[in-house]
């Protein structure tokens, strides 16, 4: 716990999730994941710190790629990073009052845990994906991430550690907050 705000919490028992305010491409995670955008080509932001702690040959990965769909994730190796894989997800440029951009966030982050339990993955770590370049409002956002990966925990075993990687105090804190509303509806267990 952080003052009041919670940084833990247990899905069904097994699955842990977690919120820490860091730099994602530190992370000892099994995979961790990308805000990518759908070329793969890497970018600024979260994307562009990822390829650089890699180095080249995750580029030369992603160009065999085609591409990936906005909602959707591809994984590659994670070559210098200390995360065996990167899963390079795309979330939606925020667009206001329309939903599909809700169902396509949720959708990215979802692929990406689809993709950790086929690899069987024991830990992956995401970014706020889309809350940067990508314009979503903070608060809706984590709203999402959260509620998606909450959902996803309480039906697989695997992966058993799901990590946000939050760049700042203030992005933590609002996914805390977030948290701190699922607890108190007992859709999530506190650690
Ligand atoms: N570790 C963790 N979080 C980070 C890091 C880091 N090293 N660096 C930035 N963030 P963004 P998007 C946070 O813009 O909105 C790229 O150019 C950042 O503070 O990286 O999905 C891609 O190529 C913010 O909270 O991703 C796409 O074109 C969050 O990561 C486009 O930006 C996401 O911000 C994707 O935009």
């Amino acid at each position: 716990m952080q003052g009041n705000l919670p940084t833990r919490a247990i899905m069904n028992g097994q699955v842990a999730l977690e919120l820490i305010e860091g730099d994602i491409t530190v992370q000892a995670t099994d995979a961790i994941v990308n805000a990518a955008n759908s070329s793969l080509l890497g970018g600024g932001g979260v994307d562009g710190a990822i390829h650089r702690a890699a180095g080249p040959d995750l580029l030369r990965e992603t160009r065999q790629l085609g591409g990936c769909q906005t909602g959707d994730a591809k994984m590659t190796r994670g070559y210098k990073l200390p995360a065996r894989y990167v899963i390079h997800a795309v979330g939606p440029i925020y667009q206001y009052a329309d939903p599909g951009v809700a169902t396509l966030l949720a959708s990215a982050y979802r692929r990406s845990l689809e993709l950790a339990t086929e690899q069987q993955l024991n830990s992956i770590a995401f970014p706020s994906i889309s809350t940067g370049a990508y314009g979503y409002p903070l608060a809706e956002a984590a709203s999402v991430a959260l509620r998606t990966v909450i959902e996803y925990g309480r039906e697989h075993a695997r992966p058993a550690l799901i990590r946000f990687v939050l760049f700042n105090q203030s992005i933590l804190q609002e996914y805390q907050q977030v948290l701190l509303g699922f607890l108190q509806k007992n859709w999530v267990d506190p650690a």
